[in-house]
């Protein structure tokens, strides 16, 4: 079972915000081709060894603790129980959501259903849901369409299924406004998987989206590494389209090779220029947000691998991290990023009747045309800062 790890830089606190999903580390290692190969975990169990690894949370979907066919009594008791391992360690609930894809009422979607009973019974579903992760602390709640979208385009028409996917996220919004809870929604894209395409694929379909909604103050997006890599996407830009949107309400890390299904693979152990530039990206820009494990152990592993992974994902965090420090730091790497700025200027480009005369400004082209910008180098002492070199 996890050791708790020695102390240092590298060890993770709960002030580091680090997250698991009950089902991360809960994972039994089905895949489409194999059954189970661990057993399950139980919650307080998963509770307890993530505290002692130095986790901040658990966050959940609803059936994740309470099965689908549990009396309002049963789920009373698992809830007390839940409740009393969280006060027990101290670990928070920051997010909830919803499992709106393993029942096989949503095999044609939840919200998008094209059968308006089930549309109805998915806000049923996710309504008691919230209510549970309010009641256990959440102020995220997660939406992650899984099953909204189709395997031909035959079945129905994109219009009306972002109409209908609208109709819900608006009705929830009134919800949880009716109710007074302190809760904000985030939007998980996904560009297909389990569905052959999933509708608000990706973070810009979602901000998109978020703008026609009646609340668009309440909803935010919760981007996953492994989906926009799916989608052969480079994920700090549309993270960093995110943040700058203010609009990063919550974010699922992992790693995922491209052009592979969702491998939800421990964070950082792919594409470990693109972790770094991530990392890089939360850090400086400030970001408060959880900072999410949505992945599980290879199929490989027992339970011990399971802790192992869990341990594995907050390190490389926190040695990414001392890394961003290095590169911020690292005084040739400074110059370079200095000179860059200095010539990216500060002033905005504002139209005003004044800057009409820009249109008269003569410009050195020959000079402009010639001069390079220096990637190369700064790109040689990133990839040294992060291969240990510096
Ligand atoms: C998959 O990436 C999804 C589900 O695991 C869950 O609904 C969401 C929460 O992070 N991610
Ligand atoms: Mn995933
Ligand atoms: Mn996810």
């Amino acid at each position: 079972m996890p050791q708790a790890p020695a102390s240092g830089a590298l060890t993770p606190r709960p002030e580091h915000r680090f997250t698991f999903g009950l089902w991360t580390v809960g994972n039994i290692g089905r895949d489409p081709f194999g059954g189970p190969v661990r057993a399950p975990i139980p919650a307080r169990r998963i509770v307890e060894q993530l505290a002692k690894l130095g986790a901040y949370g658990v966050n959940l979907h609803d059936n994740d603790l309470i099965p689908r066919d549990a009396t309002a009594a049963e789920r009373d008791d698992i809830v007390r129980d839940f409740k009393a391992a969280l006060a027990d360690t101290g670990m928070k609930v920051p997010m909830a959501t919803t499992n709106l894809f393993g029942d096989p009422v949503f095999r044609d979607g939840a919200f998008t259903s094209n059968d308006a009973r089930v549309r109805a019974f998915a806000l049923q579903k996710t309504m008691r849901a919230i209510d549970l992760g309010v009641e256990l602390g959440a102020k995220t709640y997660v939406f992650w369409g899984g099953r909204e979208g189709t395997d031909t385009a035959a079945a129905k028409d994109p219009r009306d299924a972002i109409k209908w996917f609208r109709e819900a996220i608006n009705y929830l919004c009134e919800y949880v406004r009716a109710q007074k809870y302190e809760l904000e929604f985030a939007l998980e894209p996904k560009p297909n998987e389990p569905r052959g395409d999933i509708f608000l694929p990706t973070i810009g379909h979602a901000l998109a989206f978020i703008y026609t909604l009646d609340h668009p103050d309440m909803v935010g997006v919760n981007p996953e590494v492994a989906h926009d890599t799916m989608a052969g996407l480079e994920f700090s830009h549309g993270v960093g389209q995110a943040i700058e949107a203010g609009k990063l309400f919550h974010i699922d890390l992992n790693a995922q090779k491209p052009g592979r299904f969702d491998q939800d693979l421990r964070f950082g152990s792919e594409d470990i220029k693109a972790a770094f530039f991530l990392v890089k990206l939360l850090e400086d820009s400030g970001y408060s947000g959880m900072l999410h494990f949505d992945s599980h152990a290879y199929r490989t592993e027992d339970e011990a691998g399971v802790w192992d992974f869990a341990a594995g994902s907050m390190r490389t965090y926190l040695i990414l991290k001392e890394k961003v420090a290095r590169f911020n730091a690292d005084a040739e790497i400074q110059e370079l990023v200095g000179a860059l700025r200095k010539r990216a200027g500060g002033e905005a480009l504002k139209f005003s009747a004044a800057a009409a005369g820009l249109k008269e400004r003569t410009f050195d082209l020959h000079a402009m045309r010639a001069q390079g910008y220096g990637y190369e180098k700064l790109d040689q002492l990133t990839m040294e800062i992060i291969l240990g070199a510096r």
